[in-house]
């Protein structure tokens, strides 16, 4: 192999920057002296007292949780968004992570906090939070997906946001005892075959779970990305279940209790189940099947600064392992081209992708489609209603369109 020289290395680094900057960067022309100072280089800034707790800037105000208003009567029992189109990395900030509440966010003292597992076990136990965070602990990376993220989307493109069409997600490092490792400690029963998660929320919200499960990665989490958990994400205590829907991850938890039978509630009954075309009706649904979405561009973000050099971005996670590939189109869905997966490439975690793409200036359809490690293709939405006819509410997880605009809007579109 010949050893390139610098001179050549930077005549091709040259070439191909030039290339990548859009016009409204080149506009600007060539720099003849450094930014101007401005009021922040001549004054003293605050000192490490001031903010014992940081913020983000104030310029940044507008990144926050929404809502759709419609979506339920009341605030209490309703979710809020994951700002998705601001969330550079696969890391969702506690501030910003989702929440979905079926009778608000308990104030709960950890002091007062205890964790009971009970049940067919040989010795069962009530934990205080110092009792609990004295066992062997791990620390992994997952996101918690709700499965109705992109229910308005099941019938037509309904809602011209990222943040409320895929914003029901959040992905963090998460810092507990492993539930297996509390399983160990009380002895489960030769015949117990489930468990029963209670959360201590004024809905006492409570989940069956298969024992194998709870033995192979669920984790008992009292740490959210370098602190306790967020009140919204279930402080002091909240059960992970890496992969699987959303509300079985119990909140502000408060009892395990070991079955040989799950605890069949009106909610996992009612809400949870979907009636098929069919007539048959699926029981359980846990798994969160693969799914992706480009986040820029998005109705969000929009293109600025006319055709050129864009780098298109997005995530793409599975409930059943690693995300293998990602494959990107910009026509509509008729050809795919591979996209780039950033490190890290981790289980059940949101992984990052980008693409390189000179838009031409004209209007566009982009998509993304996700495989996962277990050949698993993200369907389009033409396909899952194929199977799960029209109206579901949970379990979206087709293939978004935008539709980028001759002016670089861009628009949440649904191709038939
Ligand atoms: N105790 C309790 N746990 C709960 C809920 C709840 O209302 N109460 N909501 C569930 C639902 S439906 C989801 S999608 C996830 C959302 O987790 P998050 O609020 O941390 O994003 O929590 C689950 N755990
Ligand atoms: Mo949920």
């Amino acid at each position: 192999m010949t050893k390139p020289n610098r001179r050549d290395m930077f005549k091709v680094g040259a070439a191909a920057g030039a290339s990548m900057i859009a016009a409204s960067a080149r506009a600007a022309g060539a720099p003849s002296a450094p930014p101007a100072d401005n009021a922040w280089s001549n004054s003293l800034g605050h000192g490490v007292d001031s903010r014992p707790y940081g913020q983000p800037s104030r310029f940044e105000k507008n990144v926050v949780r929404r809502y759709i208003p419609w979506l339920s009567p009341t605030r209490d029992a309703d979710a809020s968004f994951t700002p998705l189109q601001d969330q550079p990395g696969i890391i969702t900030s506690n501030g910003l992570f989702f929440e979905r509440y079926h009778s608000g966010r308990p104030t709960i003292n950890p002091d007062q906090y205890r964790l009971m597992i009970s049940g067919l076990v040989r010795k069962p136990l009530l934990l205080t939070l110092n009792d609990l965070m004295r066992f062997p602990s791990v620390s992994h990376i997952h996101f918690i997906e709700c499965p109705a993220n992109g229910a308005t989307e099941w019938p037509a493109a309904q809602v011209n946001s990222l943040q409320l069409t895929h914003g029901m997600i959040g992905c963090s490092v998460w810092t507990g005892v492993k539930l297996s490792t509390l399983l160990d400690e009380v002895g489960v029963a030769p015949d117990a075959r489930w468990i029963v998660a209670s959360g201590s929320d004024g809905a006492h919200m409570d989940r069956s779970l298969p024992l194998w499960k709870c033995l192979d990665d669920c984790i008992i989490a009292y740490g959210q990305n370098g602190e306790a958990l967020r009140p919204e994400q279930g402080y002091p205590v909240r059960l992970v279940v890496p992969g699987w829907q959303g509300n079985v991850n119990i909140k502000w938890l408060r009892q395990i209790e070991v079955s040989k039978i799950p605890a069949i509630t009106r909610e996992e009954t009612s809400e949870y189940s979907e009636l098929l075309p069919s007539g048959e009706a699926l029981g359980f649904t846990w798994v969160m099947d693969a799914k992706s979405v480009i986040t820029f561009p998005c109705p969000e973000k929009p293109l600025q600064g006319g055709p050129g050099f864009y780098e298109i971005r997005g995530f793409a996670w599975s409930g059943r392992g690693k995300v293998k590939r990602v494959d990107v189109s910009v026509d509509g869905g008729k050809t795919y081209r591979p996209a780039k997966l950033d490190d890290p490439v981790l289980s059940k975690c949101l992984t990052r992708f980008t693409f390189p793409w000179q838009w031409d200036g004209k209007p566009a359809l982009i998509q993304s489609r996700v495989t996962d490690e277990t050949g698993y293709v993200q369907p389009t939405i033409v396909q899952k209603h194929k199977f799960w006819g029209n109206d579901p509410i949970y379990e979206n997880n087709s293939i978004q369109t935008w539709q980028i605009l001759a002016n670089g809007k861009v628009n949440n579109v649904q191709l038939s």
